[in-house]
């Protein structure tokens, strides 16, 4: 239990009921208001200035049962404390410049995170990292409109400080700098969502069996009948070290069954949305081959021969396993980690939708400052542009930002954090 605040210290003494020196353990029995123990456990209190919040902090270690921990949770708020909201601690961090915006974020993604390498780009994140690029990024913006305004300030003097050619080349290079930031946090926000991936296929061909295999369990039915799927089925699996959203859909065919039809076109529908496309194919009918719809932009799509022990010959031009046997089933996780590490790289930073949009509004404001110097040479109009672009990048980091995007940020933290 995290107590934060002027007052944590004097609740932590008087739970424990021993003296609290900074960054020590000390084994203590948390006490009720009548001096009845609660709990046996280690207390350690922070100060202010190296605290996760930049308030005293104290931290009481139980033995974790509800019930003890409700009890002692009471005995908190009878001397005083309040329940935190989701996210306070980290609120808090952020409001006493311990975090910067895009850091704390990065708490939330990093215990979110469904993946080794989500949770290495989230640390990576909360390191600071993400906050020095934009920060760098911000100061060649500044230098460049110093220059700029001073130019305007001293107008008789502009060649002095102006080397117009040079203004046009830092501006060209930072677009491509901002650019470059984009194309990275792209790729990782993608990552975070989690992957979509879609079992599609004809009939019979084995979807289901698939799908119980890399969950394993038997979650689908499975029938020698085709036709036996019409619910889109989700089960959520880790493939690779990626959390994944697995898919099974109706086989697809034309039919006469009003309910199989319906299940064909929500079987569309899905895969049309996949992130990744497993299009399945019976070894010992060759006609099931092909029946799959285009491959939407952006989408992953492997080609896999299933019932591969029905064949004598191994047909070598895509991946083949056996549902059944479980065979070649480590080559098909291999090669999804594979495709989608080159579609999307391994993310260097989680960014989120909110940081994408400030990038992109920041690389607008950049081009419309080229284009003004470009054209007009008005230098105030160039001057505002470079504002703008600011902007945009001080609200990644947190430097300006409204109540309601602190209150939507934090909110959807977990309770303690
Ligand atoms: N020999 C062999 N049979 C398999 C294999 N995979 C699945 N089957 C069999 O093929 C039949 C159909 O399997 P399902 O998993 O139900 O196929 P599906 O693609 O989900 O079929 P629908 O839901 O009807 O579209 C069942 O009898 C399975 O036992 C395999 O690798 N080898
Ligand atoms: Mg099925």
């Amino acid at each position: 239990m995290r107590v934060s605040g002027s007052d944590a210290v004097r609740i932590g003494e008087a739970i424990s009921r021993r003296k609290l020196s900074p960054r020590q353990l000390t084994r203590a029995t948390f006490c009720d208001n009548q001096g009845e123990p609660i709990d046996d456990g280690l207390a350690v209190a922070f100060r202010a200035s190296a605290s996760y919040t930049g308030e005293d902090v104290v931290e009481l270690q139980g033995h974790g049962s509800p019930v003890v921990l409700s009890m002692l949770l009471e005995r908190c708020l009878e001397l005083g404390a309040r329940m935190a909201r989701p996210g306070e601690f980290s609120e808090r961090a952020y409001l006493n410049g311990k975090l910067d915006l895009v850091q704390a974020e990065a708490v939330a993604d990093l215990i979110a995170s469904g993946s080794k390498s989500m949770a290495r780009a989230a640390l990576r994140s909360l390191k600071g990292e993400f906050s020095r690029r934009i920060t760098k990024l911000d100061e060649e913006i500044k230098a460049i409109r110093v220059q700029i305004e001073a130019s305007i300030d001293f107008a008789d003097e502009a060649e002095a400080f102006l080397d117009a050619e040079g203004v046009e080349v830092r501006l060209r290079a930072l677009e491509a700098k901002i650019e470059a930031v984009i194309s990275e946090a792209t790729c990782g926000a993608a990552l975070s969502k989690g992957l979509r991936l879609v079992l599609a296929g004809a009939p019979n061909v084995g979807k289901s069996s698939l799908l119980n295999r890399l969950v394993g369990l038997e979650r689908a039915i499975v029938s020698a009948e085709p036709g036996t799927t019409r619910d889109i089925l989700n089960e959520q699996t880790l493939i690779a070290g990626q959390q994944v959203e697995l898919v099974d859909t109706a086989g697809l065919r034309s039919t006469l069954s009003e309910v199989e039809a319906e299940g064909v076109k929500r079987a569309r529908a899905a895969i049309a949305e996949a992130d990744v496309r497993i299009d399945l194919w019976d070894a010992s009918r060759p006609e099931t081959r092909g029946v799959w719809p285009p491959a939407e932009a952006g989408q992953i799509v492997i080609e896999v021969m299933n019932k591969q022990d029905l064949v004598a010959t191994k047909d070598t031009s895509c991946l083949g396993i056996s549902a059944k046997e479980g065979a070649g089933l480590g080559e098909l996780s291999r090669e999804i980690e594979r495709q989608v590490i080159v579609a999307h790289g391994e993310p260097t930073f989680l960014a989120r939708t909110r940081h994408l949009e400030a990038l992109k509004h920041c690389r607008e404001a950049l081009a419309m400052a080229l284009r003004e110097h470009q054209s007009s040479n008005a230098l105030e109009l160039v001057a505002e542009a470079l504002r703008e672009a600011h902007t945009a990048l001080a609200e990644i980091v947190g430097l300006t930002t409204t109540e309601d995007l602190l209150s939507e940020i934090f909110r959807n933290f977990c309770l303690g954090k």
